[in-house]
């Protein structure tokens, strides 16, 4: 069962879409092990966002991401990370297809709503980054007969 990181960002907060975000990742059949509020910090921030240092756009995707409040989640399921990154679409909203989260309601590709982990390993150290072992519940749910 994989397990992958999930950010509500500032811009589905504002605009109230975090429910319709959460809703759609949770009617894939993922289910919710982790979820918290929280504003990022810079140095968070950097750290989630390592791998694009350097890029034109790393200082605008820092100041976006702790502009104001997310929201942290953790989804667990059979390739739960390519489900949720097919549900997420293409990270530009333009691009993205039509039934996707970013392609119905995204706007920007700086303020693209949500961010999911791209790979088991980054899923990992991503999840590690906002969520201690004893927050990660650990249980089942009647519905898992159906589709397991
Ligand atoms: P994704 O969020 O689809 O995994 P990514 O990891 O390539 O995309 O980039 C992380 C975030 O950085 C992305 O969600 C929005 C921002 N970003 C990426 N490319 C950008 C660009 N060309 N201009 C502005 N922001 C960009
Ligand atoms: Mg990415």
């Amino acid at each position: 069962m994989d397990k992958s990181l999930v950010l509500i960002k500032p811009d589905a907060i504002q605009r109230g879409l975090a429910g319709e975000i959460i809703s759609r990742l949770e009617n894939r059949g993922l289910k919710l092990v982790a979820m918290k509020m929280i504003q990022m910090d810079v140095a968070l921030a950097q750290k989630h966002y390592a791998i694009h240092k350097g890029k034109a756009f790393f200082e605008e995707l820092v100041n976006f991401i702790t502009s104001s409040p997310i929201i942290a989640v953790v989804l667990q399921g059979e390739n739960a990370i390519q489900i949720i990154r097919k549900t997420m679409g293409d990270t530009d909203p333009a691009k993205a297809l039509p039934g996707t989260i970013r392609g119905d309601l995204g706007i920007d590709i700086g303020y693209n709503l949500i961010h999911g982990s791209d790979s088991q390993a980054n899923a990992v150290k991503e999840i590690d980054l906002f969520f201690s072992a004893d927050e990660i519940h650990d249980y089942c749910k009647d519905v898992d007969k159906w589709i397991s």
